[in-house]
């Protein structure tokens, strides 16, 4: 048996006041910093949406101006083993589109980028992705907006890629992404693959805080209050 003057001491509760152990109040102006920060930082940059056509179907994507609705390929792909086939308008003009309306936030920033390739046989031309804006701001309430580079070079060798930033209107009403292809006044068909939107940036805040944020505070000050009083007993 252990000498009883050998046995640890009891550890000792809440009640036992050791000025060691107290938090202080700037322990506790940390952890209500903290914990604002945590409820509170905004999310990182993150993927939106992400168009492969590896599920064998055109991913909401339909014909901008072009006479028949695009098509998902297998003949060639950038990822995987299909891709979106589009056939431009006879004057070359047109392309795949698809809504951005309801997924892109009026303030917030993107990137936008895409994988073009021609089909074999066609001629090198450029390409680019366009949104059309309505907006009220824009003459005629709608604006086309280039993404990235206006005239990319794209050929029928290889896949190139379209797109960049785009920070989007905080008075925009629609928004409708779509490639064409730039250069070509005769039909011509293109592929478009690995479509992907990441959000850079969100939409700008007010000055004012958000309604949650000041919840958070005013339970961070109770909660400060509380322990002070507990400790101060
Ligand atoms: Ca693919």
């Amino acid at each position: 048996m252990m000498p009883a003057t050998d046995r640890p001491a009891p550890e000792r509760g809440l009640s036992a006041r050791s000025s060691n152990l107290w938090p202080s109040t700037t322990h506790y102006l940390s952890i209500v910093a903290l914990s604002l920060a945590l409820f509170s930082a905004p999310a990182g940059a993150a993927v939106i949406a992400n168009y492969d056509f590896e599920d064998g179907t055109t991913q909401g994507w339909s014909s901008f101006n072009t006479p028949n609705a695009p098509v998902n390929s297998t003949a060639e792909a950038f990822s995987g083993t299909h891709s979106l086939l589009t056939e431009t308008g006879s004057n070359g003009g047109g392309g795949p589109g698809i809504s951005l309306t309801n997924l892109l936030l009026p303030g917030a920033a993107y990137t936008i980028t895409g994988e073009v390739r021609l089909t074999a046989g066609e001629s090198n031309t450029a390409a680019n992705f366009t949104i059309k804006r309505s907006d009220p701001a824009c003459l005629g309430n709608t604006c086309f907006d280039a993404i990235g580079g206006f005239q990319v070079p794209v050929n029928a060798d290889g896949w190139a890629q379209i797109g960049g930033s785009y920070a989007v209107s905080s008075t925009e009403t629609g928004l409708l992404l779509f490639a064409q292809l730039e250069g070509p006044s005769a039909e011509q068909a293109f592929y478009l693959d690995d479509v992907v939107i990441d959000e850079t940036s969100p939409p700008v805040q007010s000055a004012v805080p958000e309604p949650r944020t000041i919840s958070l505070f005013s339970a961070s000050l109770v909660l400060l209050v509380l322990l002070r009083r507990r400790f101060s007993v």
